[in-house]
């Protein structure tokens, strides 16, 4: 008997083995703390050529928008394709594994599916978390985090060892952690080319995400002369105070305030060592892009790069991300899949949870029944389509829904129930600079979305 049950396991095995020889790669490439103003996203001044060579490639998602604007939540959401809740997913220390203990992750099912699962860099948050979902021991770059004497001394003065907010230093590309991740990264693919089994390559870059350290010749790219600091340098007119923060993780490095704006010269500083930081990614992301193609891979990787949420570069007196303005919830989005949907862009709505689906539907794998997102690949089939009605996302107190139209956000505690709102017409107002929530033509409006916000977000 159990002679004949292992021959049949076998035969199953092989079966599976057989199909999943089949499939194609994923080359999975997430980006800490990336906001959609690339090149490909209609912004020429940021100088990202290996984005825009893969989007011209691809699919651009122009109005994707991540669960939670901070880490460690927001990678929960995406890897199990759960919506966050005030229970759920809250915090930069999101964990799937503790919060969510019995729902398959995406490197779990793509492992549990025939792939070869590898984590290089930061997926997770903890790199334990779901670490028996990937086929080798989750691997992270060792390396310094500065490199100039004077930036190594003022880590010192601080309580958490934060150094200075940037660096430009004339340094190699694999001084930095970035340069080894992706030094490793393409020693992985050059191992998994020699496999039958197909792979599903996670490589987490842990820049722009701060301190904004970069070789020099990437700050090098950008004249300090035409850096500006944003035109939402204050906050919107009528909006709540609980809207707005202090900027906090930026202050625990040397040389900011503790508390009150930072000094023009140190904004338009960031914002330059934020470009710079994410042309240096950009040149990483290059470099695997270029091994996908000398081994010839390419024509049989999907190659998907996300970035964990938005980020204010000043925009609304913010710093950093945890908010539920625009500029924290919108994040880049974009796919390409081999010989097929090439040189897209969709303004649809989509959510960062319909990133698992998508995925399973691509490489012909059943979708796991808990997933709350939907597939997205009826929006490269047609770019046009209209996709779905409501992004919905949420951070601390406040609940946030976005419509073609609209963004609409409420603020509840427990006790109080909601006690702020804010909505924006993205029609006539963009940058979401004035709360019109108050306005009485529009109070049939706010009820709708708050009713479809209520009745959609996360239990
Ligand atoms: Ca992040």
């Amino acid at each position: 008997m159990l002679r004949a049950t292992s021959a049949i396991l076998l035969v199953l095995f092989s079966i599976t083995q057989l199909q999943a020889a089949d499939r194609p790669n994923v080359l999975f490439i997430a980006v800490d703390d990336l906001r959609p103003e690339l090149g490909c996203f209609g912004k020429p001044h940021v100088h990202s050529p290996n984005i825009d060579r893969l989007a011209a490639q691809g699919t651009v998602f122009e109005r994707a928008y991540c669960m939670v604007p901070t880490c460690g939540a927001s990678r929960a959401a995406l890897m199990t394709s759960i919506r966050p809740s005030p229970d759920r997913f809250k915090t930069y220390l999101a964990s799937a594994e503790k919060e969510v203990p019995n729902i398959t992750t995406l490197n779990t099912h793509f492992k549990n599916s025939g792939y070869t699962t590898i984590s290089n860099g930061k997926i997770f948050h903890h790199a334990s978390d779901n670490a028996k979902g990937w086929t080798e021991k989750p691997w992270r770059p060792q390396g310094p985090s500065y490199k100039l004497p004077e930036s190594i001394a003022a880590a010192k003065t601080t309580p958490k060892g934060r150094g200075p907010a940037y660096e430009s230093a004339d340094v190699e590309d694999d001084f930095y952690r970035d340069g080894k991740l992706a030094n490793k990264t393409i020693e992985d693919l050059r191992r998994l080319k020699e496999q039958d089994e197909p792979f599903f390559l996670a490589v987490g870059f842990f820049k722009p995400h701060l301190p904004f350290v970069a070789p020099k010749k990437y700050w090098d790219l950008y004249d300090p002369a035409t850096i500006a600091l944003p035109e939402t340098y204050h906050r919107p007119k009528n909006a709540p105070n609980v809207a707005i923060h202090s900027s906090g993780e930026l202050r625990a490095y040397a040389g900011i305030p503790k508390q009150g704006p930072v000094s023009d010269e140190t904004a338009l500083n960031m914002i330059r060592g934020y470009y710079a930081c994410v042309s240096y990614t950009d040149a990483n992301i290059g470099k695997l892009l270029d091994e996908l193609d000398r081994l010839n891979l390419a024509d049989n990787t999907i190659v998907v790069l996300w970035g964990d949420h938005g980020w204010n570069l000043g925009e609304h007196t913010l710093w950093c991300k945890h908010s539920c303005f625009e500029t924290s919830m919108h994040a880049p989005l974009v796919i390409k899949v081999p010989g097929k949907y090439a040189g897209q862009k969709t303004a649809a709505l989509t959510e960062f949870i319909d990133i698992y689906p998508s995925l399973c539907e691509l490489c012909g794998i059943d979708t796991p029944k808990h997933c709350q997102g939907q597939s997205f690949v009826p929006l490269l089939e047609d770019p046009t389509a209209a996709g779905k009605p409501f992004a919905i996302g949420r951070f601390g107190p406040g609940d946030t829904i976005r419509t073609d139209k609209f963004r609409y956000t409420e603020y509840a505690s427990r006790k109080n129930g909601v006690h702020a709102k804010m909505l924006y017409d993205h029609h006539t107002d963009p940058q979401e600079d004035t709360n019109i929530v108050q306005r009485q033509e529009l109070q049939t409006k706010v009820e709708a979305l708050s009713e479809s916000l209520n009745e959609n977000k996360g239990k």
